[in-house]
Parts: C-alpha cells; sequence; structure tokens
C-alpha cells in the first residue's frame, strides 16, 4: 500500500515538472497546431478486461505485448468507465454520459438517436477514414456501424458470440442469432473471432490511403462465451486454477498475440509514430457464467466458474464499485507522449474531445454538450491535473458521483448512500456516510444535479 502511494505521488510529479515531458509536449503542440499531418487512432477494447487481468497489473494471465505496450505508455490508474458493455460504448462514442440517452445497462434497438455526432463521424468529417472490427453493440440493425459515422464495418453487431460460430446467444425482439456482418450486411465466414478482428485490424493499416484512419478494435473477448483453441490454452494447463479461468486466461493471451500483430503492422507500414493508441477495457471483469440454453445449449457442461479478476478492487461487472468500473487502460504515441503513470481521474467520455484535441482540429464542440473534457493539455503538461474532477454514472440498481477523492453510492432498491474516500480507502471497505452526513448531502445535492439532464425513460 504504501510502496504503491509513493510510487503515485512520484508519478504525478512526473506530469508536473518533467522537463523532457514539457518538450515532447511542445513538439506534439505545435504539431497539433500545424494539423498538416494528423495522427491515426487505434482504440483497443476487450471486453470485461478485470484490473488484474493483465500482466503488468501483475495478473498470472501472460499479456507481452500489452506489457511492452504499456511500458511505454501513459498508464491511467484511474479510468472510469460503466460497469456493463453499451454504456461504455455509448460514452466513449458521443463524449456523453451513456444516461443522456436514457442508457443505463446492456441495450439493443435504436441506443443512440440516428443524427447524433460521435466520435467516428466527426473525425470522418475532417478527413478520416474511420474503421470498425468488431463489437459494436450500440444498437441492433438497422442502427449499425455506417449510420453512426463508420466508413467501414466488420466485425459483429450484439453483446457476445460464439468465438467460432459468431452467433448471439439467442432470438429476441430486436436481435437474431446471425450478428457477424460486413458493412452493415450479414456474412458467414470460418474462423476465430479473435484472429478474424485482428486480421480486419490489420488490412484496415495495410490500406494504401492519402488520408489518416481511425479504427475502433472492439474484441469479443475475454467475455464468455469462452472456447480457445489449443495453442492458447496449453500454456496454462499446468497450473492450479479453475477451467474456466485457463479459458480466460487463453482468450487474453490470444488477444494479446493479436495486438502486438497489429503494433508489427504499424511498424511494417512505417506509421508507429504517427498513430496514436489507447487500450482501455469496457467494464470490470465478471465473475462467473453458466448457462444450458443459450448458444443452443453449447456450453451447458462448461461452467465458466472464475472469469475475471478485479483484485485489490471491490466489485464485479455491473457494480458501481471501483472494481465494475476502473480498468486497464494507456494510451500511447510513440515519440510524441513520454511514458509514466497518471493518477487523475479520467471518465470514458473524455475520449471524444481529448482526441479532437490530438488531432489538432480546431472547432468549438460546446453544441454538443459533451460531459467529457479534453484531457489533451493534461497528457502534455500544459496544465496542471484536475483534482476536484466530478464524475456522475447511472446503471439500473444504483447511481454514484465522484468529486475530488470522495465518491457517494445510492442503492435504487434501499434508497441508501454508501460514502468513500478514496484517496484514504481505494479498496471501498470503509462506508463513511455516516460519519459525514454533510458530505452525503452535498453529493446527493450533486447527484439530483447530474440526474436533471438525463433522460427518463
Ligand atoms: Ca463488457
Amino acid at each position: 500500500m504504501k510502496k504503491k502511494h509513493i510510487y503515485c505521488a512520484l508519478s504525478l510529479l512526473l506530469f508536473v515538472i518533467n522537463p523532457l515531458l514539457a518538450q515532447h509536449q511542445e513538439n506534439s503542440a505545435s504539431q497539433n497546431q500545424e494539423a498538416e499531418d494528423p495522427p491515426n487512432i487505434i482504440v483497443i477494447i476487450p471486453d470485461d478486461l478485470g484490473w488484474s487481468d493483465v500482466g503488468y497489473h501483475g495478473s498470472e494471465i501472460s499479456t507481452p505485448n500489452i506489457d511492452r505496450l504499456a511500458a511505454s505508455s501513459i498508464r491511467f490508474d484511474h479510468q472510469y468507465v460503466y460497469p456493463t458493455c453499451t454504456p461504455t460504448r455509448v460514452s466513449f462514442i458521443t463524449g456523453r454520459y451513456p444516461s443522456r440517452f436514457g442508457v443505463t445497462g446492456p441495450d439493443y434497438g435504436e441506443v443512440i438517436d440516428m443524427g447524433t455526432p460521435t466520435l467516428p463521424s466527426l473525425l470522418q468529417e475532417n478527413g478520416y477514414h474511420t474503421a470498425i472490427a468488431g463489437k459494436w453493440h450500440m444498437g441492433s440493425p438497422p442502427y449499425t456501424p455506417l449510420k453512426y459515422g463508420f466508413d467501414a464495418s466488420y466485425g459483429f453487431f450484439d453483446g457476445q458470440i460464439d468465438p467460432y460460430t459468431h452467433e448471439y446467444k439467442t432470438e429476441t425482439a430486436t436481435t437474431r442469432r446471425r450478428s457477424w456482418h460486413r458493412n452493415d450486411e450479414y456474412l458467414d465466414e470460418e474462423g476465430h473471432a479473435t484472429d478474424l478482428i485482428t486480421e480486419e485490424a490489420i488490412r484496415v493499416i495495410n490500406e494504401k490511403r492519402a488520408n489518416p484512419f481511425f479504427l475502433y478494435v472492439a474484441y469479443s473477448v475475454p467475455h464468455h462465451p469462452l472456447n480457445e483453441p489449443r495453442e492458447w490454452t496449453s500454456q496454462y494447463e499446468h497450473l492450479t486454477m479453475s477451467p474456466s479461468r485457463k479459458w480466460f486466461a487463453a482468450s487474453v493471451t490470444h488477444m494479446d498475440d493479436g495486438i502486438g500483430k497489429i503494433v508489427d503492422a504499424l511498424n511494417e507500414t512505417g506509421q508507429r509514430e504517427n498513430t496514436i493508441i489507447l487500450f482501455i477495457s469496457d467494464n470490470g471483469g465478471q465473475k462467473s457464467w453458466h448457462s444450458d440454453t443459450l448458444y443452443h445449449g453449447a456450453y451447458s457442461d462448461k461452467p465458466h466458474t472464475v472469469l475475471g479478476n478485479n483484485y485489490p478492487l471491490k466489485g464485479w461487472k455491473q457494480d458501481l464499485y471501483e472494481g465494475g468500473i476502473r480498468v486497464p487502460a494507456f494510451i500511447n504515441w510513440k515519440g510524441t507522449l513520454e511514458s509514466g503513470t497518471a493518477e487523475m481521474p479520467v471518465h470514458v467520455s473524455d475520449w471524444l474531445p481529448t482526441f479532437y484535441g490530438a488531432a489538432g482540429i480546431d472547432r468549438d464542440l460546446s453544441a454538443l454538450q459533451l460531459d467529457g473534457q479534453n484531457i489533451w493539455p493534461y497528457l502534455t503538461d500544459q496544465q496542471p491535473v484536475n483534482t476536484d474532477r466530478r464524475m456522475y454514472w447511472k446503471v439500473p440498481h444504483q447511481s454514484a458521483v465522484r468529486e475530488g477523492a470522495w465518491k457517494l453510492i445510492e442503492d435504487h432498491d434501499t434508497g441508501g448512500f454508501e460514502l468513500y474516500n478514496l484517496d484514504n480507502d481505494f479498496r471501498e471497505t470503509h462506508d463513511l456516510s455516516e460519519e459525514y452526513p454533510e458530505k452525503v448531502e452535498q453529493l446527493t445535492e450533486l447527484l439530483e444535479k447530474f440526474e436533471e439532464n438525463d433522460r427518463q425513460e
């Protein structure tokens, strides 16, 4: 604990005073102002990867490529997302709290109002080629990626698929089992989804074009159902772990290999130093999963009894405790951004205005009513870290706000509150709501203020 705090303090200093960093900023700042050569942007989003599911956070899972990339990146110690897929992805792509669209959990149908400006549509307007490889889950046909600013799409529409059949778990009013597509048209293909998504990302990188690209790579793993080839499970066979944790580990190492190939493709095409890479999980690890009936019963004899690991954070996917919403994340821009650890809280909605800043696009975004903030000036040390940052979450059973070190969680079922000071208690073990009633009152008012701008559904 103590060691961690010292490390964090040092890393904070790095952001405030590191002269090398300042020099790099100048370069990037002038580059941005000129905007003659805007960078490519790649976003890599694993599905349900928990805090302790990457090697650089001490996991038993082997992730050599992610670790190598993280070591030369700005690693976020407090990257906040939502505790399930759709809200995080909607917040990322719109720069707004997902509850502004009435989105509080996994969702289908028209999730984002047609015509809403998105990160890909804004980059598209500014000359970017925009492509998605992998999971969409921000709407069901006809509310598909090409309608929201992507020039090219490939992957699956729904929230989860079988890695080999590429089918969704079941039929519903808004979804079919078919999910795999190219350019929003259903497609049948053979192969493991992880390999197919990696191959598509490399194809986009290798394409010859005069303009920069925005490439959104959303892997299906380590979300269940897990089914990995022996090539990736064999290295975990000798370890004392639950069988399903071995499948989980294999799926992450398989994805890690794909990420290594994506970086190789950038190197081979001479684009490595003109490409920003953001790695960010969409929510914390899930505890377990089992179904006798979904996927035609294909997984009835394969209980996923142990999946992700959010240690030392509290809670799981779907929770507003840190384990559900604080995820592994880092940003890399070789030759421009210095490596280090960023202590400041960062919200997933920040990436839309931040990438706008990084791309050097000069346009007023105030009409978009963004909830996210452009953190590019902080990453490049042009502005000091905002330590009083406010953030807001709403999911079906809870709401929460964070202001500075304080976090208030409201339980919608009981009407009760929990209050934590994350600086002193990041594991959320001591509820301070009875000790600090004034703080509860102040943060409750803040929560209500945030809620006023939500769509009520
Ligand atoms: Ca997810």
